[in-house]
């Protein structure tokens, strides 16, 4: 205790301080909201960059970091079916924040409040269109081939909606919907333009389309589903418009993206165009689709596309049929075994890899070789394959460690196995001594998802591997029914994988990719100019009725430790109130709250943000609204009152 007050510059002795009993010692509380003096110089500077820690730290404290240290790496996570994006510190894993995006969060407003109902979208009576969401594929914003720190992406199978992260204030700034799709399952991001050399970053999100339906779904079509089709999308990366769609054949699964920007490519579960899952693995293979990103964006400038039903988006042909010269081919079916589940980019740039799911095998593609198929270079798409390693029952999803090793993850063996890829390719040529499988690592249970440190980027440090496993069974004190998921960490660094821990995870996580921390500078305060709303000077708040509406009241409040401007405002029953709220604490990590009881009111602004809500007073009385987050010595006494007259 004494310590601590000493680092925060006050005399441990300093009894003024400590004896608050009068009005001037009340100036002095705002201290107590924790080192104020301090803080009020870091907010002037930049904020001070972390201290750096454990360059050369041991394992152990990296894993068990002290108090005060801090991760090396930042992880992102997909939320699942809670429809959220956490962040967590690695490889400590400990949670440090979730991003809300598609469903509503009761801890920041989202949801709540008018700017996230913008994001979210709302039906015309105001309400949110939806509750529910289902995030299953996190990916980061790329610059020469490694995340950049702008932007992350991440889907809503349910909805078929694209959101975008701001990674600066680590907020959701924009959902688009995707039009003629259904079961909206892979998303990367591009790499590089294609075509225009200067542009070396992301532009282009890719979206796959896993179920399929009449198009446009506003019939019902044939019963044996012979006129359904999948449709796999690009949105703009900046502008978050849907650019153009294709139509194809077979179904869209995960999604991957050269490092040169020119191929997209989707694994396909479902080229038999089943409607029961009988139908989907009736084939003995099925395949990677790789997509011309510069000729199909070519045909779409040169008018050769259609629209679907009230969609504006142009949509090609990608189907085989429309697609069989290779010289003006939009599209590139290369056949796969079995049902394959997910597809990733090896960090030398060089090679798409498959997992074969129901097949024991991954699939290695070299995409020097599409393109020469796209070139007329190679007689058969198939031509592409160099290698298909056996790894083991069940392969889902293969990472990488920089180090010419893959690692893929196997659902029914409960394994990872991690395979050497030259030594696989090998193999494959005829040079059956060359042993490609170089460990195997029990994880517990049943893992889907798996990502090391930097993996899909030309920056994968092969340090780390997180491994998403779907059953947790014995892990963990039991529960009830409803086991958490269990996310384990191996250490990757040395020629044996080694699991070094368990963490338990709520449902239903999914994908995630794991960063150097220097990536991402977060910005801790926001600034007054990004909220056009934001009343700037306490002395303009106040309650404004609309002259030309008179049942529209506006409030405008600010917060500064430990009172609202107003103390309390006065409203008529039967009146449509706007609030707005500016926190113009300019410290770090003072956060306050605001909650209207009985009104379905809170939401928290954080410093120098603005949000805003609307909301009906319907029952003339007093309400107590409060500060919410613990901000201060004086939280509890931090309110105003509404007063609702009859
Ligand atoms: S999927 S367990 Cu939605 Cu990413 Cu493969
Ligand atoms: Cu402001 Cu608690
Ligand atoms: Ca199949």
């Amino acid at each position: 205790m004494r310590k601590e007050k000493k680092e925060c510059g006050v005399s441990p002795e300093g009894l003024g301080r400590r004896q608050f009993v009068n009005a001037a010692a009340l100036a002095g509380l705002a201290g107590l909201a924790g080192c104020t003096e301090d803080k009020k110089n870091a907010a002037a500077a930049p904020a001070a960059p972390p201290s750096a820690p454990q360059a050369g730290a041991s394992k152990e404290s990296q894993l068990s970091p002290k108090p005060g240290q801090l991760d090396e790496y930042y992880g992102l996570w997909s939320g699942g079916h809670l429809g959220d994006v956490r962040v967590l510190g690695m490889p400590s894993g400990r949670e440090l924040h979730r991003i809300p995006c598609f469903v509503p969060d009761p801890l920041v407003g989202w949801g709540i409040t008018n700017e996230s109902k913008a994001v979210m979208g709302t039906k015309p009576d105001g309400s949110l269109r939806y509750a529910v969401a289902d995030t299953h594929h996190v990916h980061g914003s790329y610059k020469n081939g490694n995340y950049d720190g702008r932007y992350a992406w991440i889907n809503d199978k349910i909805n078929c909606r694209l959101a975008r992260l701001r990674l600066d204030y680590m907020i959701c700034d924009k959902i688009t919907d995707l039009p003629n799709v259904q079961g909206f399952h892979g998303i990367f991001p591009d790499k590089r333009d294609p075509v225009d050399e200067k542009i070396n970053h992301t532009t282009r999100v890719f979206c796959g389309g896993e179920f399929s339906t009449p198009l446009p779904n506003n019939h019902v079509g044939d019963p044996e589903g012979k006129d359904y089709h999948s449709i796999f999308t690009c949105v703009d990366a900046e502008s978050m418009e849907v650019r153009w769609q294709v139509l194809i054949d077979g179904n869209c699964d995960l999604v991957a993206t050269s490092y040169d920007g020119k191929l997209a490519a989707t694994n396909q579960y479902n080229t038999e165009m089943g409607l029961k899952y009988e139908d989907m693995m009736s084939a003995e293979r099925d395949a990677c689709l790789f997509f011309n990103v510069a000729r199909i964006e070519a045909a779409v400038k040169d008018g050769k596309f259609k629209t679907v039903g009230d969609s504006k988006v142009p949509v090609v042909d990608g189907t085989k049929a429309a697609n069989a010269d290779p010289k003006t081919a939009l599209t590139c079916y290369v056949s796969v075994p079995k049902n394959p589940h997910g597809v990733n980019a090896s960090p030398d740039q060089k090679y798409f890899v498959c997992s074969g799911k129901l097949s024991p095998t991954c699939t290695v593609i070299e995409l020097a070789k599409v393109l020469d198929w796209f070139d007329g270079k190679l007689e058969k798409p198939d031509g592409a394959i160099v290698a298909e390693p056996e790894v083991g029952l069940g392969p889902l999803h293969t990472a990488f460690d920089g180090r010419g090793n893959a690692y893929t993850t196997l659902f029914l063996d409960s394994q990872v196995c991690k395979w050497n890829i030259d030594a696989a390719i090998k193999f494959y040529k005829g040079d059956k001594n060359s042993k490609y499988v170089v460990d195997r690592c029990d994880v517990h249970y049943q893992p889907g998802h798996l990502n090391a440190s930097q993996s899909e980027t030309v920056a994968a440090d092969g340090k780390w591997l997180g491994v998403g496993n779907k059953f947790a069974k014995d892990r963990f004190l039991p529960v009830g029914p409803l086991h958490p998921e269990n996310e384990q960490l191996i250490d990757i660094s040395g020629e044996k994988m080694v699991l070094v821990a368990d963490h338990s995870i709520r449902s239903e996580p999914h994908d995630f990719i794991i960063f150097k921390r220097e990536i991402l500078q977060p910005k801790q305060v926001y600034t007054l100019d990004e909220f056009p709303l934001a009343t700037k000077d306490a002395k303009d708040s106040g309650v404004f009725r609309d002259a030309k509406n008179p049942h529209k009241v506006t409030v405008r409040i600010t917060s500064v430790a430990p009172a609202f401007s107003l103390r309390e405002f006065t409203v008529k029953k039967g009146d449509e109130v706007t609030l707005i709220l500016t926190n113009l604490d300019k410290v770090e990590d003072l956060t306050h709250g605001f909650a209207i009881p009985f009104h379905n009111i809170q939401f928290i602004v954080n410093p120098l943000e603005t949000k805003s809500v609307t909301f009906k007073v319907e029952k003339p009385g007093v309400y107590w609204c409060y500060c919410t987050n613990f901000c201060h010595a004086l939280h509890l006494e931090m309110r105003s009152r509404m007063i609702v007259q009859a």
